[in-house]
């Protein structure tokens, strides 16, 4: 491979002749720009100059090395042309940012899942935050996700010898440790430099099943190589409008041994998360700044960074940029079921359901399943709890037949912390629950030992909460054990969840320059 000089690839910066390096290998970008998915703006930022910090959260290692064609891998950069790396001036923020690091409590010291969160909040970089944490609109279904489990008692069961409990289940007719699965987010580098895999390592451990996210920062096949033999993982899937692709991706999850697959259905397009929005407009020192002129940022776009998709505007940030549109059909439609079945034999699950019409409709479609879902509080806000539309749901699935149906399983995910919150979801019919951010920000802040830490801190509560409510197993556990008679009810009189709001942020509004 040639060595070139970075004096040589400084000199390819414009469109008609685009340089990058990625890893220390020098690529020619120039035709593929009109290409890439997240749109040729973000490539020409680091024209002629080295893209692997902004590559590596968004991109699988070898999805430039698979997608240019061999003639334009140029060769490696030549080290001794390479800069002596200047010490960036450190922030005062980001000084603080790296104590909190060490000075995290010991692993120990973390009780519950609301710890995980509180830490990865204080130790993430403020971009990660911002797009992990962040809901659509006012916020609304994010809080509201959290709060309908506490709308929901119990109604515990006495005097039933509860020495032995077994919280273990199938999922789909895996085997799963957990009640619990892990459910797919995406960018997991952006918060640990192991990203999904931490993932992983830990359910293979612990027999939990993980759903691999199609926007995963590692590579798919990375993913189910680190799995263990007879390890159990879904697949999540963004249908791309180019069905090939979306052909190929899922008979290749399916050739890897994944048992299912969760076709999301509720992001035709892209939620306004306005924490992540806001993100763009402050630079490193913390200043709101707007990058007018950069990338094409016009100040009439106000604070959304907009993409045009066809008739649509769907906005973009920093760390999301790469990720374009094109990944996400917004004509996805009922027709193209039978499709998805023509070309596997995984169970297919739509993920991010939200009514009783549409929940028969996939019934009557043949598929196995359902997620009750509103995307984490990060697609339509206002949107109704998981929890809440289960109620209605499993009302409606029982005018089909016998309930519960080993052919059709219903899950739920969105705001579980809590193994009790767990445990309501089964009572009222669920099979099992995702569980999203909570195992993300447990690797966040302490690895695939944070992610191992959290299942066994699911596991005592769940421990606990089932002998008190007198059930021994999942399948003991009943409607009758939880009163959700105030889950409709809006109003509003649940004591306040005390350790969930210290940490949520609430949103900000737009900031005036500093001068
Ligand atoms: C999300 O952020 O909620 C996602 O599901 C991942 C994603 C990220 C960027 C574009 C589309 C979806």
């Amino acid at each position: 491979m040639s060595l070139i000089s970075t004096h040589t690839i400084a000199e390819h910066a414009t469109a008609s002749s685009c340089w990058i390096i990625v890893h220390g290998k020098v690529y020619d970008v120039t035709d593929f720009l009109p290409e890439h998915p997240g749109g040729s703006k973000i490539i020409l930022k680091y024209a002629g100059a080295d893209a692997t910090e902004a590559y590596d959260p968004i991109h699988p290692p070898d999805a430039i090395t698979t997608h240019l064609p061999k003639e334009k891998h140029l060769g490696v950069v030549d080290p001794n042309t390479v800069a002596k790396v200047v010490h960036k001036e450190v922030t005062a923020e980001e000084k603080i940012r790296q104590e909190l690091i060490v000075a995290r409590p010991s692993l120990d010291e973390i009780v519950n899942l609301h710890d995980f969160e509180a830490i990865a909040k204080a130790i993430l970089s403020p971009k990660a935050w911002a797009y992990y944490s962040s809901a659509s609109d006012d916020e609304i279904t994010i809080r509201e996700n959290r709060a309908a489990y506490q709308r929901i008692w119990f109604r515990p069961r006495i005097l039933r010898d509860v020495s032995v409990v077994d919280w273990s289940t199938t999922i789909l007719g895996q085997r799963s440790s957990l009640p619990v699965y892990i459910s797919a987010t995406a960018l997991g580098k952006l918060g640990h430099p192991d990203g999904e895999l931490n993932l992983t390592r830990a359910a293979g451990k612990h027999g939990v099943i993980q759903m691999i996210p199609t926007l995963a920062s590692c590579a798919f096949d990375e993913i189910v190589d680190a799995a263990v033999p007879g390890q159990v993982q879904f697949l999540q899937l963004y249908v791309n409008r180019d069905r090939e692709i979306t052909r190929k991706y899922v008979q290749h999850a399916e050739k890897r041994g994944v048992k299912g697959l969760f076709i999301t259905v509720d992001a035709p397009q892209l939620g306004r998360r306005e924490k992540d929005m806001r993100m763009k407009f402050v630079d490193e020192s913390g200043v709101a700044k707007v990058q007018e002129n950069q990338s094409g940022i016009r100040k009439d776009e106000g604070v959304a960074r907009a993409i045009s998709v066809g008739a649509s505007k769907s906005y973009v940030t920093d760390h999301i940029e790469c990720i374009n549109q094109s990944f996400i059909d917004p004509s996805l439609s009922w027709k193209d079921i039978p499709w998805f079945k023509s070309i596997t034999n995984m169970p297919i699950v739509l993920k991010g359901v939200a009514t009783p019409e549409d929940a028969l409709m996939a019934y009557d479609y043949g598929l196995a399943g359902i997620v009750l879902s509103n995307h984490g509080g990060r697609q339509l806000d206002t949107a109704r709890s998981g929890i809440e539309n289960l109620i209605e749901v499993v009302a409606a699935l029982k005018t089909r037949g016998p309930w519960p149906n080993p052919k059709f399983e219903v899950f739920v995910d969105g705001g579980v912390r809590r193994a009790s919150d767990v445990l309501k979801a089964i009572a009222l019919g669920a099979s099992a629950v995702g569980v999203g951010r909570a195992f993300m920000y447990s690797f966040c802040a302490y690895g695939q030992e944070g992610v191992e830490k959290a299942f066994e801190i699911i596991q005592d509560e769940l421990m606990m909460n089932m002998r008190l409510l007198g059930a021994r197993t999942i399948d003991e556990l009943s409607p009758e054990m939880v009163d959700a008679n105030a889950l409709h009810s809006h109003v509003g009189l649940t004591p306040p969840d005390n350790l969930y709001n210290t940490i949520y942020q609430p949103l900000a509004l737009a900031q005036f320059k500093t001068r």
